[in-house]
């Protein structure tokens, strides 16, 4: 079968590269080396074929296994007439399968457009038309969910998709494990070319498609497992959702397989289930959200799990509390790394030997000597030394532009190719950066601001709170009233015992809750990070 024309979509349209001047710098201080992500597994597997690659329930698999099955499934997906640079849209939950579809479209030059297994028809169906996809990979169910289902009507309202690759039960799709795959050839990889999509966070409307190189996401992977000390010893549990950038490169699967190390996945994160992996893979690294990090530290008060082989915790995807993050390697033995990333590109890590102090209190340094951050005021001029700004950034591994958005591309990236992250944060003296907010996420409480970071914070210190949210509610005389969304232990604080509480914590009294709610859960994104936008929509 041949690949229909897609002339008006090549995979290159509505890309933004790297400037050509700036992609040699970046070579030639060694950055980049020019090399495919699909080779990151291939290397691994030359240097020692018969080393653990992944852990499953049915044993383990060696690289030598791997690197076969990439191929394989390489094949196979090329034999089906999906070409080089053709897009495909990847709806997969933590299995195994998840790497050898991953290495296989890499290695067949297909882009896979990664998407959360959370997500649904509105956001497949528009990150599907966004990229105009000629395939969608997907399972056959998870919990009560039939992705097939949704495959149907995903199909039916964008025709680029052809083809519906099941794994599991496939209905009306594609076997996946049946496509044939017999040896074929693979094509020539440009290095500076897309080599994977990733979906933005996405604060306001629909997710946007991020489109990262070979060259940027190799060093992306590789530059985080350095800094994580990741060697051939390490087993990384893909705790959070695989096609995440922190669980997949950060350094993640990808930066395990560079390393040499092995993979494991859990697709239920509870404290049952991933402590049992824990134990049986004897694994090493693991990424959480900090509302997981938290729920980890609490059940091991009654989960008996080993624990003991867990060096390192990474948290981050949202702002870690200082109480909660003290409460990491008294808990569960491991060091505790904060990471404030984006799939953007940027990413800072606490390094391991940090003080206890900087671990606790911050959100890390930038991971390469080439990221270039600015922190600004409104004006977008640089603020003194120590203050709160906007986080600016640029670097060897931070996009230029989203995928096919040139007008949000206008004001999402100043004229010399700053990514403006939204992201409010102060600089200490080290380098490491304190996130305190993000510019949207404030309550203007009659013209005075109140920092819905800064409030969940002193919240969560309160021992009755597990969970805390700040939103605004609509006021006809303040504009808007601070209303306290809380998840408690067990009885729920009066007002007047959080108003005296905070006080007693120094908080100026226009920052106090007006109002308190009770729930019994957090909304929360496809990743796990509390969804303050559904928060803000069904508060009232
Ligand atoms: C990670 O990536 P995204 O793209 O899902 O979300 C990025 C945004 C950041 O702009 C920031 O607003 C927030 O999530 N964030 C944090 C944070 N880490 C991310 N806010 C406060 N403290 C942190 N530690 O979330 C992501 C990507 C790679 C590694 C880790 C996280």
């Amino acid at each position: 079968m041949t690949s229909p024309s897609t002339a008006s979509s090549t995979h290159r349209d509505g890309f933004v590269p790297f400037p050509a001047d700036i992609a040699e710098t970046y070579r030639a201080a060694g950055y980049w080396r020019g090399q495919a992500l699909g080779d990151l597994l291939r290397d691994t597997a030359q240097r020692h074929p018969d080393r653990p690659a992944l852990h499953d329930a049915d044993g383990t698999r060696s690289y030598a296994w791997l690197d076969a099955e990439a191929d394989r499934m390489a094949y196979g997906l090329l034999a089906l007439g999906i070409a080089p640079g053709d897009r495909v849209v990847v709806q997969l939950p933590n299995v195994p399968e998840f790497l050898t579809v991953l290495f296989g479209l890499l290695r067949a030059g297909i882009i896979p457009v990664l998407t959360l297994p959370a997500h649904r028809r509105v956001e497949i169906e528009h990150l599907t038309a966004l990229s105009t996809a000629v395939a969608y990979i997907c399972a056959d169910r998870l919990g009560d969910f039939d992705y097939r289902e949704l495959a149907t009507t995903v199909q039916e309202a964008v025709p680029s998709l052809r083809h519906v690759l099941v794994l599991g039960d496939h209905g009306s799709g594609t076997d996946l494990n049946s496509i044939p795959r017999e040896e074929g050839s693979l094509p020539a990889i440009d290095p500076s070319d897309i080599a994977l999509m990733l979906v933005s966070g996405g604060t306001t409307g629909l997710p946007k498609l991020i489109a990262r190189t070979h060259d940027d996401y190799a060093y992306n992977a590789t530059a985080s497992a350095a800094v994580c000390s990741l060697t051939e010893d390490d087993v990384y549990l893909a705790t959070l959702p695989a096609a995440h950038n922190f669980p997949l490169a950060c350094p993640g699967i990808l930066g395990t397989v560079s390393a040499g190390g092995a993979v494991a996945f859990v697709t239920d994160p509870s404290p049952e289930n991933a402590f049992a992996a824990i134990e049986r893979h004897r694994v090493t690294v693991t990424a959480v959200v900090p509302p997981l990090a938290q729920l980890w530290c609490a059940a091991t008060e009654w989960e008996e799990a080993d624990l003991s082989s867990l060096r390192l915790l990474q948290v981050g995807g949202a702002k870690l509390a200082e109480v909660n993050a003290r409460e990491v390697t008294p808990a569960l033995g491991a060091t505790l790394q904060q990471v404030f990333g984006m799939a953007e590109g940027l990413l800072n890590y606490t390094r391991l030997d940090d003080p206890v102090d900087l671990l606790h209190t911050t959100q890390g340094l930038a991971l390469s000597p080439a990221d270039e951050v600015r922190v600004v005021d409104a004006n977008g001029d640089d603020v003194a030394p120590g203050a709160e700004g906007e986080l600016l950034t640029k670097g060897p591994y931070t996009i230029r532009g989203y995928y096919r958005a040139p007008e949000h591309n206008a004001r999402a990236f100043t004229p010399d190719g700053y990514y403006r992250s939204g992201d409010l944060v102060r600089r200490l003296p080290s380098g490491h950066l304190v996130v305190s907010g993000r510019i949207k996420d404030v309550i203007n409480r009659g013209g005075e601001n109140v920092s819905c970071d800064e409030l969940e914070e002193h919240l969560l210190a309160h021992p009755a709170v597990r969970h805390a949210a700040a939103v605004g509610l609509p006021d006809a005389t303040l504009g808007e009233r601070v209303c306290a969304v809380l998840v408690v232990e067990d009885t729920m604080p009066t007002l007047a015992e959080i108003k005296t509480f905070l006080t007693d914590r120094g908080l100026a009294t226009y920052k106090l809750p007006d109002v308190l709610r009770q729930a019994g859960a957090l909304p929360v994104t496809a990743v796990g990070k509390i969804d303050k936008k559904a928060l803000r929509a069904t508060t009232s």
